[in-house]
């Protein structure tokens, strides 16, 4: 019993044998819930991280160019991508550069914002729920 629920922590493949099981019907959904929880009980609790948009907003004085580079850089949008949620912000006031985990977007917001201060623009990067 010890190696099975080693296994099912631990290797992906025994984990796809065990969603694959979920799939279809209540029933078959609640039993795919109890072998799991019988065989990897920490497991049958992890969720998912609650997520978070990084939301950028718009200013006056911030050159469409810098916020292109943002998004670029910390967001790994491509020129054209960057472009069209640049001009979303400027002209709706605010736009989404991504969806994250708490840490990973408070971490994004802070980086943007520290470099847009070092460079002396007033550009504000902030987060919110997902939902
Ligand atoms: N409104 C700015 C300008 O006209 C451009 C801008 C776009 C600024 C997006 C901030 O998040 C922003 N230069």
């Amino acid at each position: 019993m010890m190696t099975m629920t080693y296994l099912t922590q631990f290797n992906p493949a025994i984990q796809l044998v065990i969603r694959s099981q979920n799939d279809g019907n209540d029933d078959e959904h609640q039993r795919g819930s109890s072998i799991r929880e019988a065989l990897a009980p920490d497991q049958a609790k992890i969720k998912p991280p609650p997520l978070y948009r990084v939301i950028l907003l718009n200013d006056d004085y911030t050159p469409m160019e810098f916020v292109v580079e943002i998004l670029r850089v910390f967001f790994g949008m491509n020129a054209e991508t960057a472009t069209r949620v640049m001009l979303k912000v400027h002209t709706e006031g605010k736009g989404v550069c991504g969806v994250f985990p708490k840490e990973i977007a408070e971490t994004k917001a802070s980086q943007v914002n520290e470099y847009a201060r070092a460079e002396e623009h007033p550009l504000m990067c902030d987060i919110e729920a997902d939902d």
